[in-house]
């Protein structure tokens, strides 16, 4: 009998081991896991354009380096971007000059380059599409 328990002992503490690993797992792990950072901005220097909206809303890009607006053929559409808010351009004194008014447009297929030089944060617009809205932070 004392055999028996002796051996029952590490057999409950390894148990309650596994057990407590387990919920330490479960508890860690989620949907928040992925490439984002600085508070859910997509850290890229390429910002992607669907049919009618922006595909990130929050990119976070480095100063003196190209970021690219990407317009895919397939899945893109025509655009005029700008510094602004809800289909209006609202003028940036550090933004770069193509994105002041009237913005510049941009059709399904092409990309277009454009560099921030003053770290910041920017908010960017469409004026075909009212609601396509998207917020840049230059680091
Ligand atoms: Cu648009």
């Amino acid at each position: 009998m004392k055999k028996i328990a002796l051996a029952l002992v590490p057999m409950a503490l390894m148990l309650a081991l596994a057990l407590s690993g387990c919920g330490k797992q479960a508890a860690g792990g989620g949907p928040g896991g992925t490439t984002s950072s600085g508070g859910g901005c997509k850290t890229t220097q390429t910002i992607a354009l669907s049919q009618v909206d922006f595909v990130d809303h929050c990119v976070t890009v480095s100063a003196n380096q190209p970021v690219t607006f990407d317009d895919p053929s397939a899945t893109g559409g025509i655009h005029i971007i700008c510094t602004g808010a809800n289909g209006a351009c609202q003028a940036d004194a550090n933004a770069p000059t193509e994105l002041g008014a009237p913005g510049f447009q941009i059709q399904p297929g092409e990309q277009k380059q454009v560099t921030f030089t003053t770290a910041g944060t920017y908010k960017i617009a469409c004026t075909v599409h009212p609601a396509m809205n998207m917020t840049v932070i230059v680091k």
